[in-house]
């Protein structure tokens, strides 16, 4: 039997190449050797208020995204969030073996807190319970994500040993895969943040569907550091960053990127690397618009059906452990 992987993304605003190297590209990468769930996370994007039909519109984007990356439907489940109710039910009984404490200390939720001030949705607290319960319901071994992720991975492996030991064994610890390049991806404007889709400025991110153009503009526009020469080095974030991408789009080794630049100035690192973005995007871009309607909707419709069956049966178990009996 192969071991599990699931793993998600929000469908809010645009995904960017931070999302793409971070996550996606794991996802195609793993997706032969584990059963894999891939999982369009509408309900996570609700925590924070969204216009109607903007999400419904991106919900479907995000699934051809999914594929036009390389997520292949007929060995991988595809689906969106709310198609499989489950998620939700099981959300709730996290929510009761959570402690309010460990909710309020989880960065995600100080920082967008902070932002949002009073406005803030029980739904942002509670972000991490209905993570756990993607995860949990699909006996997951592996949850491929990028490093922002990685508290919550940790708070769903608390949750989960926290009802075995009350409950019962019940739900297997997943372990989170963090690669160990491109888990953390930084916008090209603000060294010291996380490319991030929720970021104002719209200059530190590459989005996936961004054309030639402002690809071109935005990463002569990156910010780059006082020093000259074009080397790997966490002390050098901006370099560094830029040559991440530059090394995971190319497939390069580290060693051959710095070669490639040696002697080369910091003009040339990006005309390189905005060309080799530009290229990698152009023929992805080609692929999302190819993707069919009908045949998008047959595939989420089929991905949530299996889904929902294996949702099912740890949600039943759950309930039983937990002494939850209904009258039908
Ligand atoms: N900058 C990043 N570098 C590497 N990986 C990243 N991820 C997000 N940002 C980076 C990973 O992408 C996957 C899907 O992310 P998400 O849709 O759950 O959104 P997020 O983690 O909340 O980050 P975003 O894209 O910046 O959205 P906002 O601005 O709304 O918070 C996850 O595996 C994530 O780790």
């Amino acid at each position: 039997m192969k071991k599990r992987i699931f793993s998600g993304a929000q469908p809010t605003g645009n995904l960017h190449i931070g999302n793409y190297l971070g996550a996606l590209k794991n996802w195609v990468a793993l997706q032969n050797e584990y059963e894999s769930f891939f999982c369009i996370v509408n309900l996570h994007a609700v925590t924070v208020a969204q216009e109607p039909k903007v999400l419904r519109q991106k919900t479907l984007d995000l699934a051809r995204i999914y594929l036009a990356s390389g997520i292949d439907p007929q060995i991988s489940t595809v689906y969106v969030q709310s198609d499989v109710s489950e998620h939700s039910e099981l959300a709730w009984i996290l929510n009761c073996v959570a402690r309010i404490g460990e909710l309020e200390r989880m960065t995600q939720f100080k920082d967008k807190s902070r932002v949002r001030g009073e406005n803030v949705s029980a739904g942002l607290l509670v972000y991490p319970t209905l993570m756990a319960s993607d995860i949990l319901l699909y006996k997951t071994d592996l949850v491929p994500v990028g490093h922002d992720q990685k508290q919550h991975l940790e708070i769903t492996r608390d949750l989960a040993t926290r009802f075995n030991r009350d409950y019962g064994e019940t739900f297997k610890i997943p372990d989170a895969f963090i690669s160990p390049t491109g888990a953390k991806i930084l916008s090209l404007a603000d060294a010291a943040k996380k490319m991030s889709k929720s970021d104002e400025n719209l200059n530190g991110s590459i989005f996936l569907l961004d054309d030639a153009d402002i690809i071109q503009k935005k990463i002569k526009r990156a910010v780059t550091d006082s020093g000259t020469n074009i080397k790997f080095d966490e002390s050098r974030p901006a370099i560094n960053n830029l040559l991440t991408i530059y090394q995971l789009l190319t497939g390069k080794t580290a060693e051959e990127c710095e070669a490639n630049f040696a002697g080369k100035g910091y003009g040339n690192l990006k005309s390189e690397l905005a060309e080799t973005v530009v290229e990698f995007l152009r023929p992805f871009q080609e692929r999302v618009k190819q993707i069919d309607d009908g045949e998008l909707e047959k595939i989420l419709k089929t991905g949530a059906e299996k889904a929902r069956s294996i949702a099912r049966e740890t949600l039943k178990t759950v309930y039983e452990r937990m002494g939850i009996v209904g009258a039908r």
